[in-house]
């Protein structure tokens, strides 16, 4: 046992030495002759497609144009986000809670844009939350996050979020397998085989208002589950998730999760779960997750706690799961626009093999099963293989397609992307990244309609490639011009964060889909709001104090306030009076150690104040929103504890005129 263990990790030696002796040659003279010239987008010109990019441990989502790789936007997701006040204004933290509290950090992997027919609709996109396992939805007509709902029964949310072709649902595979919820979890680690359980959860979609609701559950053999792809066309109605670990082994999975030859692709039958489900055959679990939703009229984010969840326990049901095998712990588990091919990609495989979803049909109708793994027929692999590409490259990971009948597979150790034609399983080109790719993205090329123009590498090691920062160097993309037969490298770019998946979708859906520009004030339901000056004032609750605030350019009403006294919280409720695109204003106060504020126009927001001395206290507009911003100002008087001096504010009042001695 130990010679293997060793014999293992010398193996594993040698194919890193391989590895870093062939990472490509001439980094610095990647980009040949004019390819520049195809990612320029000149000044006032707008960019072809948006790329909507993850963030890694960011926890934010970003949105870039492509060709020109220029990052037009960060948006919060799971993480707080000072530049948009994300998290810090009093709206915006029910967005951050979970049935831990307030998590104000998670970790960003995979993103999912909505679809009809198995194309991309430039209503929403989706996001995970790895740590603390939740799912986001972003609204594209606002680019803010909308809905965040937690995953019960589930730790590392990684297997998501990936949606059906009509967005029926968007599906969350558990990373680790850990007791169930409801389970008592004090149990030994190693007793893991016996107690620890997998979970996918299947979220609908309402198609009206992005709504989302933890339909089901399926709890599954304690795998690790990695990425996933829906069906299409003819697989539609399936899902294929990646499974590594299916050794169930719980200590130094660096070896023991790769003893098999092969692990599986989990075939699911959804349609037939939800039959299922219709029969009354789910059963409710008590288990606790909260479910944020934010109101673009209140403009405030609420947050409920959930208690029940519908499972379904697939080694019951013998016709919802099935496993393909598949080599050495695949990552990538990708179907073509067609949904005849799903092509598994095993991180430490030498080949890549395809799968034929008619041939699944026929071996399931025969029952070609090679036994069954905790209750699941396990397919024999030749019945469903449609066949291998063979030496690919080292390290398979993530697999895109053009829909020209080409598929585009980043190898990580290689550090290269390799185009392959899907019918007769040959190399036709392949080129290196700078370096150590992960994933890829051709706009639409999971869909049923790529843009075969554009593919991005989004690489995890950078060396060489920047000016150095410090310890850690920027991280980066690079994209790709896939027009011609042959790959063309034509811009580096970097990113925030650690790029895992993007996607992108024509600029021309999106820009189109009935962007908002501002909120209407007479819409605005903000229970604190002051829809005009006139309405501006400040009330004494007790200790709390509310100030209803306006901003109009180039001031806030009330700008003097008096009569607070130590001891009180202070809520400013600032609402943006401007009914003109793209002027928001801000609010910040001396000594505030938990927000600045960031209003937009016709919005309400409130930052929670509680001063810490006696004094006056200068507040200022951080947006700079006219000729006279530095003008927009005012100041609160902070008086001892008890003190006698009233209750006063204004705007307006000039000062009167000292009158002298006689
Ligand atoms: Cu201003």
């Amino acid at each position: 046992m130990r010679t293997n263990l060793l014999n293992f990790l010398a193996g594993i030696l040698t194919v890193l030495v391989l590895l870093s002796s062939c990472r490509p040659k001439n980094a610095a003279t990647a980009i040949s002759g004019d390819a520049a010239v195809k990612s320029f987008v000149a000044p006032g010109q707008y960019d072809e497609y948006y790329n909507f990019v993850s963030g890694g441990f960011s926890g934010q989502m970003s949105v870039y144009g492509l060709p020109s790789g220029r990052l037009f936007r960060v948006i919060p997701v799971f993480s707080v986000d000072p530049e948009k006040g994300w998290g810090y204004s009093e709206e915006t933290k029910p967005m951050l809670n979970t049935s831990h509290g307030f998590v104000p950090w998670d970790d960003l992997h995979h993103v999912e844009l909505s679809q009809t027919n198995g194309e991309i609709n430039g209503k929403w996109v989706f996001g995970n939350a790895n740590n603390t396992p939740r799912i986001a939805r972003i609204d594209l007509k606002t680019f803010k996050t909308a809905e965040i709902i937690e995953i019960p029964n589930s730790a590392g949310n990684h297997s998501s979020p990936f949606g059906t072709e009509n967005s029926e649902y968007i599906v969350a595979g558990t990373r680790f397998s850990v007791p169930p919820d409801d389970a008592d979890g004090d149990v030994p680690i190693d007793s893991y085989k016996k107690n620890f359980k997998g979970h996918i959860s299947f979220i609908s979609v309402n198609q009206e208002t992005g709504k989302m609701d933890i339909a089901f559950q399926l709890k599954t053999p304690g795998v690790n589950f990695d990425l996933a792809r829906c069906g299409r066309a003819k697989s539609h109605g399936w899902f294929f998730f990646s499974t590594y670990n299916t050794e169930q082994a719980n200590t130094l999975l660096e070896v023991n999760a790769s003893q098999k030859d092969k692990d599986y692709i989990m075939a699911v039958n959804w349609k037939k779960a939800e039959e299922y489900l219709k029969a009354g055959k789910g059963k409710k679990q008590k288990v606790k997750y909260a479910h944020n939703v934010w109101d673009d009229h209140a403009h405030t984010g609420t947050s409920t706690i959930k208690t029940e969840v519908t499972v379904l326990d697939v080694s019951e049901f013998k016709d919802i799961c099935y496993m393909i095998p598949c080599p050495k712990s695949p990552h990538g588990c990708d179907v073509d626009p067609t949904g005849e091919y799903i092509v598994g990609s095993g991180k430490l495989a030498a080949l890549l093999p395809v799968f034929s979803f008619d041939k699944l049909q026929a071996a399931i109708a025969n029952k070609a099963y090679d036994g069954e793994y905790e209750g699941i027929p396990v397919l024999k692999y030749e019945e469903v293989l449609y066949g291998e590409v063979k030496k690919p490259g080292l390290g398979p990971l993530h697999t895109e397609f053009d829909g020209k009948g080409f598929a585009y597979t980043s190898f990580f150790v290689s550090s290269e992307i390799v185009k392959w034609n899907i019918k007769d399983l040959t190399v036709v080109d392949r080129v290196p990244t700078f370096y150590s790719v992960g994933h890829l993205c051709i706009p639409g090329g999971n869909t049923r309609k790529p843009s075969p123009k554009y593919l991005v590498a989004y690489n995890k090691i950078t060396k060489d490639r920047y000016l150095p920062t410090g310890p850690e160097l920027a991280h980066s993309a690079q994209l790709f011009d896939i027009s011609g037969d042959k790959m063309q490298m034509i811009l580096d770019f970097p990113t925030i964060g650690e790029p895992h998946y993007a996607q992108a979708a024509l600029a021309d859906l999106i820009k189109n889909n009935g962007q908002l520009k501002i909120y209407k004030i007479e819409d605005n339901k903000h229970p604190r709001v002051a829809k005009g000056e006139s309405e501006s004032k400040v009330v004494r609750e007790g200790n709390k104090v509310h100030v209803y605030m306006t901003a109009i350019r180039s001031h806030f009403a009330p700008d003097n306030i008096e009569g607070v006294r130590m001891g009180d919280e202070v809520y400013f409720h600032v609402t943006n009076l401007e009914q003109d695109w793209d002027v928001p204003h801000g609010f910040a106060i001396k000594g505030a150690n938990n927000a600045e504020l960031l209003i937009m126009p016709g919005e309400t927001t409130t930052l929670k104040w509680v001063p810490d001395r006696v004094g006056i206290f200068p507040f200022y507009c951080t947006d700079f929103c006219s000729a006279l911003h530095q003008e927009m100002q005012g100041y609160i008087r902070v008086s001892p504890a008890g003190s006698k001096t009233p209750l006063t504010f204004h705007v307006g009042k000039l000062p009167s005129v000292e009158k002298p001695v006689q």
